[in-house]
């Protein structure tokens, strides 16, 4: 017998929208088959099936398809959720997405690329992301674990990959910030077997036997 085809996940290994798909996927225990692309040179299937042509996109067995991150994420949760990411996934959590994806983000892209933003100085970008997200990040994570409250959810593993990013850009200066929650947040999530997991380098494509 044959087994069934897995979902076909599009991803690319270090963007963080498609690191939080992986995570969601992993924690799910939804087996995919794993497809990474570069960027650069898109494959055509992606290009055909998705307008926007960004990753992550998941392609399920029967034809339907998820073209962002968060999608991805509610419907691995959907097919499993052990420790109830969903359950503890309330407005406060959707706010922490929401202010992550549409405020953060832009302004993490400013700061990683601040020579192409030559109107304000590499740390004066670094002071909008902090104050757009990373400093109130670091004071609710000063009493409280996790973003979702006393264990880990959605809100957690959705913005993980982007402070990681942000943390990477300058990180001795990161390092050195009274942020001792934030940073034991992050650092705990990096370690984990399932952060790991969901980073192993992709195998490179089979090569022809000589
Ligand atoms: N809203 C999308 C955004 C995904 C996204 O912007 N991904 C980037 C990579 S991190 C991308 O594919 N960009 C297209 C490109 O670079 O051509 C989601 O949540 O999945």
């Amino acid at each position: 017998m044959t087994a069934p085809p897995l979902p076909l996940l599009f991803s690319f290994r270090r963007c963080p929208y498609a690191i939080r798909a992986r995570l969601a996927l992993h924690y799910a225990g939804v087996a995919v088959a794993l497809r990474e692309v570069a960027l650069r040179n898109k494959p055509a299937e992606l290009l055909t099936i998705s307008p926007a042509a960004t990753v992550p996109v998941l392609q399920l067995p029967g034809g339907q398809l998820l073209l962002h991150s968060l999608d991805i994420m509610l419907w691995a949760l959907a097919q499993h959720d052990p420790q109830d990411w969903l359950g503890r996934h309330d407005r406060q959590g959707e706010r922490w997405v929401q202010r992550n994806d549409e405020d953060f983000k832009p302004l993490l892209d400013r700061y990683k690329y601040a020579q192409r933003h030559p109107m304000l100085s590499q740390a004066a970008h670094r002071a909008q992301a902090m104050d757009a997200l990373i400093e109130p990040l670091a004071q609710t994570l000063s009493h409280q674990p996790w973003l979702a409250g006393a264990r880990p959810g959605l809100a957690d593993a959705a913005l993980l990959p982007f402070v990681r990013q942000f943390a990477l850009v300058q990180p001795e200066w990161f390092q050195a910030q009274p942020m001792p929650a934030l940073q034991r947040w992050l650092q705990t999530q990096l370690d984990s077997p399932a952060f790991v997991a969901v980073m192993a380098k992709p195998s490179p494509p089979e090569s022809p036997p000589a």
